[in-house]
């Protein structure tokens, strides 16, 4: 338990119909009596009940404004502790008059995410639920909001919880087998070990195998759109934006930075990058080929690549410079060949360089999508817009099991594979049981990480100084 009482805006600031004060801690409720008014008092008020008042300034008894403040007792609530909420008008002046009269109350400004780790700390949810938390807050389209509520409803933590078990099934049989004070000594031998290990390191690398769906789904798929100046790049990611985002213009080398922007496809997120176009010579400035090399690293990055070709351009030149592409950056990396200006060039020009593109790849090896557009009046935007999705859709069977989505859990996932990995092959060798079992505890403590059970302190500030204020 904490002997601060914390309080923070749970609304974001702004003109709003009402802002929520959020205030937690031993002293909530006797902060809160200081400066709300109500009839009968707010410490007569039984718990889990809303109260209509006037927050009154005690200094100088002025009204600041009328609200309606739940009172909800520890232990049931969000933190497991007092909780206080003041519902107030939403306007930025009266929210943080209300926010700086419950300071100068008692109250201490709450750190980001301090409430959560309240939560965490006081055994409300574990970690993979309080990271559940932000990323519901911070979904971006529907699939990923779906995802962390999985995960907040605990399907991930059960399915650890599951292998967690297991392993300590292992190790309290390999204490009894070793306690020789035992009249029955337990009969379990390294290969027993190593066939038990079995299935939990497979559980545990189908688990692992989750982490690129899961990763897409939460940060977005990463969709980098290159090719020559004026293929059209730029007017694409406007039509697939809906906006005029990117300059557009039939100057070639007018996109010069990278632009990046995230729209909400089928209900995934896709971050989509718009490069400067791929060119070499002298009318290249210093600037120029600072935005190329930029797209080429972000090409690395991908995990998708449209390649866009101007079909009123040299076409030989750009199936060069395409399979170039391919080669270099195509490997396990998905690419799309996006033939555009059809508008223009007809649908026969289209079919036929998309004919001899596909021809030319698979000599190679290369199996590539393709697709006739105009970016400009949308014709086969649709076609794109679906390959691009074919690339996220996750099983939504998987999604309902549990799955990784950030890098510490697919870290901590890899490091309990890797310990009981070991422990395996030395049960399968027929090494000793106690060289088998710091092996295994090893892969047990990274799954405690993991739900946050063993843990540093310095390891929990950190993930949650990344969280938002007033949750
Ligand atoms: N007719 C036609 N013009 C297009 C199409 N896509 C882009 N353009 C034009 O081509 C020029 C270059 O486009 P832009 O998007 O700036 O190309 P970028 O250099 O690849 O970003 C502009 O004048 C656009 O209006 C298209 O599908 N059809
Ligand atoms: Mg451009």
């Amino acid at each position: 338990m904490f002997d601060t009482t914390i309080a923070a805006v749970a609304t974001s600031l702004g003109t709003s119909g009402i802002s929520i004060i959020k205030i937690s801690g031993c002293e909530a409720f006797a902060i809160c009596d200081r400066l709300f008014v109500c009839p009968g008092g707010f410490l007569s008020k039984d718990a889990n009940t809303i109260t209509y008042g006037k927050i009154v300034d005690p200094a100088t008894g002025e009204t600041v404004d009328k609200v309606l403040v739940s009172k909800m007792a520890a232990p049931r609530t969000y933190t497991g502790e007092d909780v206080v909420e003041i519902n107030c008008h939403g306007g930025i002046v009266v929210t943080r008059r209300v926010l700086q009269l419950v300071f100068e109350a008692g109250a201490k400004p709450a750190a980001p995410g301090e409430f959560t780790k309240r939560a965490f700390i006081n055994n409300k949810m574990d970690l993979l639920e309080a990271e559940a938390t932000m990323d519901l807050i911070g979904a971006g389209a529907d699939k990923a909001a779906k995802v962390a509520m999985q995960q907040l409803e605990g399907k991930l933590s059960s399915r650890l919880g599951k292998l967690a078990d297991d392993i300590a099934d292992i190790c309290a049989k390999i204490d009894l087998s070793t306690d020789f004070d035992e009249l029955d000594s337990f009969d379990y031998s390294p290969e027993d070990v190593a066939g038990e290990l079995e299935p939990i390191v497979s559980g545990l690398r189908e688990l692992s195998g989750t982490f690129d769906s899961g990763r897409r789904i939460r940060d977005g798929l990463y969709v980098v759109i290159c090719g020559r100046p004026n293929a059209g790049k730029s007017s694409l990611l406007n039509r697939l934006l809906g906006e005029e985002r990117a300059i557009v213009t039939d100057i070639p080398g007018t996109t010069r930075d990278t632009v990046e922007e995230a729209v909400s496809l089928g209900g995934y997120m896709v971050r989509f990058v718009d490069t400067a176009g791929l060119r070499q010579g002298d009318d290249v400035d210093l600037v120029e080929q600072i935005g190329i090399d930029r797209a080429y690293a972000k090409m690395e990055a991908a995990d998708m690549i449209i390649y866009m070709v101007d079909l009123c351009g040299d076409l030989e030149l750009q199936a060069l410079e395409a399979e170039e592409t391919c080669a270099k950056y195509g490997g396990d990396t998905p690419l799309v060949l996006a033939a555009n200006k059809v508008d223009l060039s007809g649908q026969e020009t289209a079919q036929a360089f998309i004919d001899q593109m596909k021809d030319r790849l698979q000599a190679q090896d290369k199996e590539i999508s393709a697709v006739s557009i105009s970016a400009l009046s949308g014709t086969g935007v649709t076609t794109l817009t679906d390959l691009i999705l074919e690339q996220c859709q996750a099983d939504d069977e998987l999604i309902s099991r549990g799955i990784l989505v950030n890098e510490r859990q697919r870290q901590l996932v890899q490091k309990a594979i890797s310990h009981l990995d070991s422990a395996y092959a030395d049960g399968k060798a027929g090494y000793p049981l106690d060289m088998l079992y710091a092996e295994i505890s090893s892969g047990a403590m990274a799954l405690s990480e993991l739900t946050g059970r063993q843990i540093d302190m310095e390891a929990i500030d950190k993930m949650f100084s990344s969280f938002c204020v007033g949750k």
